[in-house]
């Protein structure tokens, strides 16, 4: 468990009395404070991350968070915003004793202009929630994570959440266009950024600093964005692959024959097929294991279109001999099949006790060998090295578990010369060095949370990190949101 392990608690910050509890029953009423069995507030998704904070709030709207973080600001007292708690990197748990901002209960304003396809809504909104609504309009949101049930679209925005289909649409940052957001200062104050129209340049793009800014500089409230229009037609086919080198050859070939309808471009290895078949029982489609597997989706609006470059591009492949299998999914069920290996990738990985995530981009070129490097240097200590992810986007999910928290797999010792011993670290910080000297980002879209935080400096020029701590200081003077992570 990584909590408070890092940092120290800021002696700066009050402590909660009874008077601040009064106080925030007083502008939010009792249904606002939650002093009691909070621990699915104070636990992360994978049950790695335990904070021990004791008091929930549960605003309602802009002007009650603004209430929130004014007293909070005056009164020293340090807050963490939390969405859907589904982030994978302990960014919403409190470390030691701060108050969690839940955004639960803001998602009554919902707006769409089915012309423009553009969505205006609360911040506390489910992902599935607002994808379901555009649906009636012909519309979908243009991204899309295994999380979707659970996340908030204020927290997709605090994280820039990437997903399964950025390959097609781009990241948060192509859609999004405004933000109102509340400060943590004196005041609460309250600033509507950007706009809620497609195209404005008439100042600094000041909303896309919340983006990926994980509850460091304000709360979000609200959110205006782009939406895409819902494709009528989608293809979902699984490849089996010999070499990883061919998975490359694959991707290009994709991009240039699929073109216009390619939506998405996943990676499975065998080592999680595996995984997915012991711990979840979920069986591959393909016929014969593959040292690889690729799901590839194709979306656009008319079928028998689609499905002719599908067909093409499946037979190139296997005239090409880059696949040794491919299964074309006939059917929803026959996708929902294929999604579901991809989807539950997360759970599987879990089950095996204790889990190692590593959420990065890197090269094609060194992609894989990330893995190869892991598995010989983790040998036998680890239960399983596995590797799925977004290919498409060079971002590779690596998973390395044991049955539990293993010392031993993090750290290395080496005997120079009895009795003195000398550590290396197996997994940290080692790995993150490797990303960063092969040309690659040690968060690809996780965020750096609790969890990267003290390798967060790796690969940022000194002058990029000094501008981001000006920037907390005047967005945050008290430094009392979400402390002892990002910033
Ligand atoms: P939380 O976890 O509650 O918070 C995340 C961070 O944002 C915290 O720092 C928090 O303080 C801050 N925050 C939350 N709401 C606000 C707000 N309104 N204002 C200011 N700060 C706020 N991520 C991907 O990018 N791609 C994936 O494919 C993906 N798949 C996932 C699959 C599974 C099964 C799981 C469990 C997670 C996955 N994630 C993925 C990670 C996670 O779902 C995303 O990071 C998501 O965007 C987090 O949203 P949330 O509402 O749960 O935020
Ligand atoms: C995914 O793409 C998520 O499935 C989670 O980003 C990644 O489990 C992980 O490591
Ligand atoms: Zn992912």
């Amino acid at each position: 468990c990584y909590s408070a392990v890092l940092t120290a608690r800021n002696e700066n910050f009050a402590k909660v009395k009874q008077s601040d509890i009064m106080a925030f029953e007083n502008f939010l009423g009792k249904d606002g404070v939650q002093k009691d069995d909070i621990s699915n507030h104070t636990t992360d998704w994978t049950g790695q991350f335990k904070g021990h904070g004791s008091l929930v709030l549960y605003p309602k709207s802009t002007d009650e968070v603004s209430a929130i973080l004014a007293y909070c600001s005056k009164n020293k007292l340090a807050v963490v915003p939390q969405g859907g708690n589904t982030g994978l990197v302990g960014g919403s748990i409190p470390v030691h004793d701060e108050i969690i901002l839940s955004m639960n209960k803001i998602s009554q304003q919902f707006a769409f202009d089915d012309t423009m396809g553009i969505l205006k809504c609360d911040a506390g909104f489910i992902l599935e929630e607002l994808d379901n609504k555009l649906a009636k309009h012909g519309y979908m949101m243009p991204f899309d994570l295994g999380a979707k049930g659970s996340c908030q679209i204020g927290g997709n925005i605090a994280t820039c959440a990437g997903g399964i289909r950025l390959i097609r649409y781009g990241s948060l940052h192509a859609h999004l266009l405004g933000v109102t957001v509340v400060l943590p200062d004196e005041q609460g104050s309250v600033l509507h950024l950007g706009s809620d129209i497609r195209k404005d340049n008439t100042s600094l793009h000041t909303p896309h600093l919340f983006l990926g800014s994980e509850g460091q500089l304000g709360v979000i409230t609200s959110v205006t964005m782009t939406a895409v229009p819902r494709p009528k037609s989608v293809q979902s086919a699984m490849l089996g692959v010999q070499s990883f080198e061919k998975c490359c050859e694959v991707l290009k070939l994709a991009k240039s024959r699929l073109c216009e309808v390619l939506s998405s471009f996943e990676f499975l290895d065998d080592a999680i097929m595996e995984c997915l078949k012991t711990n979840l029982g979920l069986h591959p489609v393909l016929n014969s294991p593959t040292p690889f597997s690729i799901l590839v989706e194709t979306s656009g609006s008319n079928e028998d279109h689609d499905m002719e470059k599908m067909s093409a591009f499946l037979d190139e492949l296997l005239s090409k001999k880059l696949i040794v299998d491919g299964v074309l999914a006939g059917s929803s069920a026959d996708a929902a099949k294929m999604w579901k290996l991809r989807e539950s990738a997360p759970l599987a990985v879990t089950r095996d006790g204790y889990v190692y995530k590593h959420d990065v981009s890197l090269p094609l070129n060194s992609y894989y060998e990330l893995t190869n490097v892991m598995k010989e240097r983790c040998g036998d200590l680890a239960k399983r090295v596995v590797t799925y992810g977004h290919l498409g986007d060079g971002n590779t999910h690596l998973n390395i578990t044991s049955s539990k928290q293993n010392e031993n797999l993090e750290k290395l010792y080496v005997s120079i010369l009895i009795p003195i011993l000398l550590l290396i670290f197996r997994m940290y910080p080692f790995l993150y060095e490797w990303v960063v000297a092969h040309g690659g980002s040690i968060s690809a879209e996780h965020g750096i949370g609790q969890l990267k935080l003290p390798y967060s400096n790796l690969g940022k020029e000194s002058e990029e990190r000094l501008l981001t701590k000006k920037l907390k200081n005047i967005f945050d003077p008290n430094g009392i949101l979400n402390p002892y992570k990002m910033i």
